[in-house]
């Protein structure tokens, strides 16, 4: 809308309208919603600024870059009571902090049990021996000369939201739902490696051993490996950072976190699974009857809204706004996210953009908030029909002893105010 009280003639009049656009764009919500008001000149338009003023670093002054120095709150964070050291412990994805599909390799969640080996490539070794015809060792360079292939695929923990199966806890989705990255891999397809040792026919199991100081071990069905694990040696483009297993980890897709073997260094081929620690009194899913749940291996359908969330407030007022989220099932892909601003009473489909098979999928949903509170939900249905549970229907279920596979719906409260908390709408 253009001022006409003074008259500066023509180009007086676009540089009004060029100020009270600038305007706009820093403050769109309210000029959405509560209509015109007066432009105020801009100095950050109308001065010239330090960065036009004097020529910036020039080339090669970061030779391998880092993120603006306006964005360092955007972090992995741990929970300092959920672990007794560091070295056995797990920090999160700061999910609110982000947008499309990949994790930034950085921003990566890390979940150690004794710590992030630091192996020189030269000196790695995979080892495939058991039930096999040739026992075989690789280098990581014998590695890279088969076919290889590149994907993406979400990896969560088992554990993921494993604090809320009670009620509400941590205030913020990057503590209920970062145990969570979503990667582009390249590897080599795990067949072509033992179809080379010659598998024998009564192998059935094949066991997968870290070389970390946990010596991190886990059993997985013989179809699983040779329908889609990988051994991956880089992501998002570059070598496999040490956090997420350097040289080289297994990608066991659309399976719980703990299968997906970082530092890999020998694999077991054998007739029965060999029940170690980790698939025995960890990532079993107790029910309320006293038997618990065991090879629980496939991620469910889950969905979380990642904005508003706790930690990203919806500050601007009324109006306009934008609601965006994440979705991922280990069955495949996502057919569908709704969303409700209403605590479930009624759904709208969101907007799906980017996604994979057992890859993140982003969803979107654009409104205009009447300023009054609102109960922020997202339901997603995979391919196969799963339908994202509420977290009553999850407990009747599996009872309350469960810390692993919470894939229930998360809700959002956000106060007129713009603060959002983290509540549970069941
Ligand atoms: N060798 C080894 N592999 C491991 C682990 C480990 O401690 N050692 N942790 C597992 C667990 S529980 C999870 S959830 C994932 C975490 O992968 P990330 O650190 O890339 O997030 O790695 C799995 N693979
Ligand atoms: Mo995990």
């Amino acid at each position: 809308m253009v001022d006409s009280a003074d008259d500066g003639g023509s180009k007086g009049n676009a540089r009004r309208q060029f100020l009270k656009a600038g305007l706009g764009a820093a403050g769109g919500a309210l000029a959405v919603a509560g209509g015109a008001r007066a432009a105020e000149p801009d100095p950050l338009i109308t001065e010239v600024q330090d960065w036009t003023r004097y020529l910036g670093k020039g080339v090669d002054a970061t030779p391998y870059g880092l993120p603006s120095q306006y964005e360092s709150d955007v972090v992995r964070r741990s929970v300092p009571w959920l672990t007794a050291d560091a070295k056995s412990s797990v920090n999160f994805t700061p999910l609110y902090a982000l947008d499309g599909t990949i994790t930034p390799s950085g921003l990566c969640f890390e979940r150690h049990h004794g710590g992030v080996a630091v192996i020189d490539p030269a000196d790695h070794r995979l080892m495939i021996h058991g039930m096999v015809e040739r026992p075989l060792v690789f280098t990581l360079d014998d590695l890279k000369r088969f076919p290889r292939e590149n994907h993406v695929y979400f990896l969560e923990c088992a554990a993921n939201s494993g604090m809320e199966w009670r009620g509400a806890q941590l205030n913020g989705c990057q503590f209920t739902h970062g145990m969570i990255h979503n990667l582009e891999y390249c590897g080599v397809p795990l067949r072509y490696l033992l179809e080379e040792a010659g598998v024998k026919p009564q192998a059935k199991w094949l066991l997968a051993e870290g070389g970390d100081a946990s010596l991190m071990t886990r059993s997985i069905p013989m179809e699983k490996i040779m329908d889609d694990c990988l051994v991956a040696f880089k992501m998002n483009g570059e070598a496999l950072r040490p956090e997420q297993g350097y040289p080289i980890r297994l990608v066991v897709p659309g399976w719980e976190g703990n299968m997906w073997i970082k530092w890999l260094r020998r694999l077991e081929l054998g007739d029965r699974s060999w029940e170690q620690r980790e698939e025995t009194s960890k990532y079993t899913d107790l029910l309320a009857d006293g038997v618990a749940r065991r090879h629980t291996f496939v991620m469910d359908v889950k969905s979380v809204i990642t904005n508003p969330s706790p930690q990203a407030p919806l500050t601007h007022g009324k109006g306009r706004t934008v609601l965006t989220g994440l979705a991922w099932s280990g069955h495949g892909r996502i057919a569908k996210v709704d969303v409700s601003i209403d605590g479930g009473r009624n759904w709208s489909e969101a907007r799906l953009e980017g996604g994979s098979s057992k890859g993140a999928y982003r969803f979107y949903h654009d409104f205009d908030w009447d300023g009054a509170e609102l109960f922020l939900q997202s339901r997603a249905i995979d391919e196969d029909g799963n339908v994202q549970p509420t977290k009553d229907r999850l407990r009747a279920e599996r009872g309350e002893n469960s810390i692993y596979h919470n894939n229930g719906i998360q809700t959002w409260h956000v106060r007129a105010d713009g603060v959002t908390e983290n509540v549970e709408v069941s």
